[in-house]
Order: C-alpha cells, then sequence, then structure tokens
C-alpha cells in the first residue's frame, strides 16, 4: 500500500541526501586534505551542505507523496519553483536554463527540447534523483521504467539522459526485491538492470562492469566506467552500481568507495547512497552521517 511505498521512497531519499552531502563536502577542501580524509576515512566536520540533487530528490518525493505516480506537468512546476527559492545549490548548467524558462511559463517539453541544438541533456540529473522512483513501486517493473522516464523527461530530452534514470530506479527496485528475498550476489543487480533497460550508452558502459572483478581498485574501475566529471549519464551511472553491488551492506564503505574517485562527487555519492540505503534500511546509515547533514524539510503534508 502507500504508506509502506512511500516509506521506502523516503528511506531511499535519507540515502540519497545523506550521500550528497557528503560527497559534496569535499569539493570545499584542498586536494591534500581530500586525501587525507580519504586514507584516513576521516568524516568531514558537520554541516554538510546538500545540493540539488537532494532538492530535486525531494520534489520527486513529493510528487509521490502527492500524487501517487510522476505527474510531469506538476513536478516541472515543483522544480522551477525550487530553483527559483535557492538558485545557488549548485545546478548543472543548462539545468538552470530550463528551471528558469520553465518558472516564466514555458512548456517543460520546449524549455527542455530545445536545448543542445535540439538534442537534450543526457546530463546525470535524471539519475541523480531517480531512486525514490524505484522504491516506491518496485513491485511492478513497467511502472518503475515509465515513471522513471517520466520524471527525467521534464529536463532531460536525450534518451539517454531518461535511460540513466531508469538504470537507478530499475536498481533501487532491485535492491528492495532483493532485501526481501534475501538473495544477493555479485553482479546480480546489475544484470538485471541491463535486462530491463533500454539500450542506449549507458547501457554498453554499464556492460563492461560485469567484467570488472568488485575487488579491482575502485580507481581502475573508474577509469574503465566513468567517475562523472563528464557530469553525463554514461560516464556516471555504471560506476555508481558497481560500487552498490561491491558494498550493498555497508553504507559508509559504499560511499568511501564512491567519493574515492573524485569526479561528480556529490552525485556519485548521492546515487550510490540512495541504492544502499534499501538494502541496509534505516538503521545503516550511520547517526553520525545522519546527524551531520544540513536539515532537510521535507515540507509533506
Ligand atoms: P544539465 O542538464 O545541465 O547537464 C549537466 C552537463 O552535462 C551539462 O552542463 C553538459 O556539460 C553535459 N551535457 C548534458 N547533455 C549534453 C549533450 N547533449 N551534449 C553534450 N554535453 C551534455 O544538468 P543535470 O541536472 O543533468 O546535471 C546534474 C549535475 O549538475 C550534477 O552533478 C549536479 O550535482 C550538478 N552539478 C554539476 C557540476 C558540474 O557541472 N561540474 C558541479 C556540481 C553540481
Ligand atoms: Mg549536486
Ligand atoms: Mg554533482
Amino acid at each position: 500500500d502507500h504508506d509502506q511505498r512511500f516509506q521506502r521512497a523516503l528511506l531511499s531519499l535519507d540515502g540519497l541526501s545523506v550521500g550528497d552531502a557528503f560527497g559534496q563536502s569535499f569539493f570545499f577542501v584542498t586536494a591534500a586534505t581530500a586525501d587525507q580524509r580519504l586514507e584516513g576515512r576521516f568524516i568531514p566536520p558537520p554541516p554538510w551542505f546538500y545540493t540539488d540533487d537532494t532538492v530535486m530528490g525531494v520534489a520527486v518525493t513529493r510528487c509521490l507523496q502527492k500524487h501517487r505516480a510522476i505527474e510531469p506537468d506538476w513536478l516541472a512546476k515543483e522544480f522551477a519553483r525550487e530553483y527559483a527559492r535557492e538558485p545557488d545549490r549548485g545546478y548543472g548548467g543548462t539545468a538552470r536554463g530550463i528551471l528558469q524558462a520553465i518558472g516564466q511559463g514555458v512548456a517543460w517539453q520546449e524549455a527542455a527540447g530545445r536545448v543542445f541544438d535540439g538534442e537534450g541533456s543526457c546530463g546525470n540529473g535524471g539519475a541523480m534523483r531517480a531512486a525514490p522512483i524505484g522504491a516506491y513501486f518496485a513491485d511492478d517493473l513497467q511502472i518503475v521504467i515509465e515513471h522513471a522516464r517520466k520524471s527525467a523527461q521534464v529536463t532531460h530530452a536525450h534518451e539517454d539522459g531518461q535511460t540513466g534514470a531508469i538504470a537507478v530506479a530499475l536498481a533501487a527496485a532491485w535492491m528492495v526485491l532483493q532485501r526481501e528475498t534475501s538473495k544477493s550476489q555479485e553482479f546480480e543487480m546489475i544484470r538485471f538492470v541491463l535486462a530491463n533497460m533500454p539500450q542506449t550508452e549507458t547501457y554498453w558502459r554499464l556492460k563492461k562492469a560485469l567484467t570488472l572483478p568488485l575487488e579491482l581498485s575502485p580507481k581502475t574501475a573508474a577509469s574503465i566506467l566513468g567517475n562523472g566529471s563528464q557530469v553525463i549519464s554514461s560516464d556516471t551511472v555504471p560506476f555508481c552500481l558497481w560500487c552498490a553491488c561491491r558494498h550493498p551492506d555497508d553504507y559508509a564503505e559504499a560511499l568511501w568507495t564512491a567519493v574515492s574517485v573524485h569526479g561528480d562527487m556529490d552525485t556519485n555519492c548521492a546515487i550510490v547512497g540512495s541504492l544502499v540505503a534499501l538494502s541496509i534500511g534505516r538503521a545503516g546509515i550511520p547517526d553520525e552521517w545522519l546527524a551531520s547533514r544540513e536539515p532537510l524539510n521535507l515540507e509533506f503534508q
């Protein structure tokens, strides 16, 4: 029922927002300090400020609460409203223009469709906010796919931008399902995602993850899968799913792994955190980490 589904979406959102804020805090320090923290596993001093990943993840979760579905028209307005309220949360360059236009009354189809010479954005912004959708609809994969696509579409007209969201939502659904049946195996989640997602750029890159043993160093894996430094779906989602497979039962270790390769640290940690939270439950997110994240105003009614 809705309450149980919504609790799963909220759990994923906690994993997402703590990950986002944790990863973001590494952007504020020198490379030497970051390396020191990574080597010693010293968690950054609080508060950890969250970014666009969290703001948009909250909007998606609010949409699920209010409509029990992804309603693109409502979600586009909610994204634009939050952007206008706090434009400096670190939004992607193109995303800013799209959200501003929507706020000025341009239809989301037009605002999202005209960027990059009509190609649309394949940025990782669709993927970074998609896990709560997979968590919510876990028992019906066709609905997961349909609503993940809708949630990305309002800002990401490019097929691969939507594929990234679908892949992350499917991974989230798998985390919920495997927790219920407790049969977790190396790469099983990635195989499941590949079997159900569209075959665009992110698919082909994710396929490479199957050849990278989980004992491999994260840096080597990221050199093949990408570390998100291009801020696009295909460069981000495969490594994040590999991290979630590597540490499905250890939130802190999964995030240390994700952040260790630099790149899009807030977004990588947001995606990995949003997935691992679902397999470990809320008690698996360390209290100290939850308390370090800047307080979230969820405004759920
Ligand atoms: P977006 O739609 O602006 O896409 C992000 C970037 O991806 C763009 O600025 C382009 O560089 C690239 N890109 C997207 N589509 C294309 C294309 N068709 N052709 C060539 N390049 C393309 O925003 P978004 O919401 O997808 O982005 C999410 C990211 O922005 C997350 O990392 C989030 O944390 C935020 N962010 C970005 C940066 C950064 O740009 N380095 C830093 C901090 C935060
Ligand atoms: Mg961000
Ligand atoms: Mg980012």
